[in-house]
């Protein structure tokens, strides 16, 4: 029966297309440590927590997704590009830091949206622009650009109908992003055009596909972020089939996830298989579930690493 794994989707995933659940309250820390070890997911599937599973960020303030007064801001911008590998004009939208120049050269993240959003998703989600301004403004993240794709490579790319149908376009969007996004962007805006000052990181499906996709690639991404990444993502002995090439390619590989997100199990499993194979990585656990807090604030964590030797780091709470 064709139709069987689709109305299971709609069973464990009932509030498409946004598939972020309604906001839970931040836990206390006295919640926090009466934490049960296994408890129902809700989404996704039961959840099973082990002792590496463990927050390593404590959750900011609100303030830091607040506009300040009185700081320099950055830009947002929806920018279009012809997509050779998808046959059509595609939009994106592209954050340049305060007194973006073009007599200076910046490092660029690629920031890759879920399942039910689109091109405008990471900013209705979680305003990366405000983020930056802020921690560029403290000294506390370097100048960056900020590309926000549409990670859905096909021709009606509008996240309309069943989305979970747009999966193979998920799949499809690696060679928009490595042949047409990443030139467009390059001959564009003034940019540091190498591994080394390219970010790749995103939120569920966009989590998975920035696995998938960096970690086969590392000859273009130093940087990689999946953020309660979906089971969009292959396996970690796929992923990572040579673990001391990943550990002297990478600079920093994010993986984070909420307690209370049923997919947490695709992050355990690449977290064990790196920690199995001593591959260095950031593991990061918190008590929210598959929601924008969730994706803000390890945003706003992950941008604080990039782009700066461990030497340079500073972790604004
Ligand atoms: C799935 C469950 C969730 C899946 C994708 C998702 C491709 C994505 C969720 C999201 O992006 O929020 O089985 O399969």
């Amino acid at each position: 029966m064709r139709l069987l794994p689709l109305l299971l989707l709609f069973t464990l995933f009932p509030n498409r297309p946004a598939l972020a659940q309604t906001e839970p309250k931040a836990a206390s820390q006295a919640e926090k440590s009466e934490q049960t070890p296994r408890r129902r997911g809700g989404f996704g599937g039961p959840i099973e927590l082990g002792p590496d599973d463990k927050q390593a960020y404590p959750d900011p303030p609100d303030r830091i997704a607040q506009k300040r007064d009185g700081i320099a801001r950055g830009n947002l911008e929806m920018v279009e590009y012809d997509s050779k590998s998808v046959g059509t004009t595609r939009k994106m939208n592209v954050y340049t830091p305060p007194g973006y120049s073009k007599e200076r050269r910046y490092p660029v993240l690629y920031l890759l949206h879920g399942i039910g959003g689109d091109e405008t998703e990471w900013q209705r989600f979680a305003t990366p622009d405000v983020l930056l301004d802020n921690l560029i403004a403290a000294g506390q993240a370097v100048p960056m650009i900020v590309v926000m794709p549409n990670g859905r490579a096909q021709k009606n790319d509008r996240a309309t109908g069943n989305v979970f149908a747009a999966a193979p376009a998920f799949a499809a969007f690696e060679q928009d992003l490595l042949k047409d996004v990443i030139p467009a962007v390059e001959s564009r805006y003034s940019v540091q055009a190498d591994r080394e000052h390219r970010a790749l990181a995103g939120l569920s499906m966009g989590g998975g596909q920035s696995l998938n996709f960096g970690l086969t690639h590392l000859d273009t991404f130093a940087w990689i972020g999946g953020f309660s990444s979906a089971p969009n993502t292959k396996s970690p002995e796929e992923l990572v089939p040579d673990p001391a090439k990943a550990k002297s390619h990478l600079k920093l590989l994010w993986l984070s996830c909420g307690n209370k997100d049923g997919l947490i199990r695709i992050s355990q499993r690449m977290q064990r298989h790196l920690k199995e194979n001593g591959v260095p990585h950031i593991w990061n656990v918190d008590s929210h579930g598959h929601d924008p807090t969730h994706w803000r604030n390890n945003l706003y964590y992950f941008c604080q690493r990039l782009f700066q030797d461990e030497r340079a780091e500073k972790a604004a709470p």
